[in-house]
């Protein structure tokens, strides 16, 4: 794995984010050393499982995505528990990281296409999201992720007002051959426009395994894009046995 940049929260937004901040990461770019193969199974499973899942209608962030993809095809199960992989991550996240637990916000597949806004600006629930292109065509070659150069809750509102010139955000270039590690519940971002081309974009979530709490997802948020039934039970098991706990020791007496 060869580091290409790596850039803090304060380099980025200007301020640290105070202990909101699960570390002082805003994003690092890496050429990665998944293998290709199993990329390339994963490109095609989460292709064919679209294909055959494909919904209409309105989606929470105007997102084309798969959810839970580690159950739904083992090589990204896989990758998910790496422990070297997560090893390398902890070291350029500066905090030891670890899975995300709630199995529907723990892996998913974007599928950007031309001319259609790939999703729209946020901050994400997990702190940390690991961006692996597995395709990309076009003369953008997959683009960039936008990140807002300020504070994240004054890039929403201005997002909000659409006032988010592209000056005043930091791209982020998305190849296929390297990867993006991002605290991106700190940032706000969306992703470029694709005029003439697609991009698919394997998300690993990822979390601190200190500071557990560290986390957006409310059972509210989650169930934009969940049912009750996939995901109301995982997310009270995870803030009972990890989160209250975690937090439960950092009280003081
Ligand atoms: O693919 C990108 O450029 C950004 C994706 C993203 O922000 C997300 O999935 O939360
Ligand atoms: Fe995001």
């Amino acid at each position: 794995m060869k580091v290409l940049e790596r850039r803090t929260l304060i380099e980025v937004t200007g301020g640290d984010g105070g202990s909101e901040a699960a570390s002082d990461l805003a994003f690092a770019r890496y050429r990665h050393d998944y293998d290709d193969a199993s990329l390339d199974t994963v490109l095609d499973r989460a292709r064919e499982i679209r294909a055959e899942t494909a919904t209409t209608g309105e989606r929470h962030l105007g997102l084309d995505h798969l959810r839970r993809v580690q159950e739904l095809v083992p090589e990204v199960g896989r990758i998910v528990h790496d422990r070297d992989r997560l090893e390398r991550l902890s070291e350029l996240a500066g905090v030891e990281l670890e899975p995300y637990p709630i199995p529907t916000s723990c892996s998913g597949v974007n599928f950007y296409r031309p001319g259609r806004p790939p999703i729209a600006p946020h901050r994400d629930g997990p702190a940390f999201v690991e961006l692996v292109p597995l395709h990309a065509d076009g003369n953008q070659e997959g683009g960039s992720t936008l990140v807002y150069r300020g504070p994240a809750d004054v890039g929403a509102v201005r997002a909000a007002r659409g006032d988010l010139p592209a000056s005043e955000l930091e791209a982020v270039p998305q190849r296929v051959g390297s990867a993006v590690l991002l605290q991106g519940r700190m940032l706000l971002h969306t992703a470029e426009l694709l005029t003439d081309g697609h991009r698919v974009t394997l998300v690993l979530s990822l979390r601190s395994r200190a500071e557990p709490w560290k986390d957006t997802n409310t059972l509210g948020r989650l169930l934009r894009d969940d049912r009750p039934e996939d995901v109301a039970a995982a997310w009270a098991h995870d803030v009972e046995t990890r989160q209250l706990p975690a937090l439960r020791r950092r009280l003081p007496g």
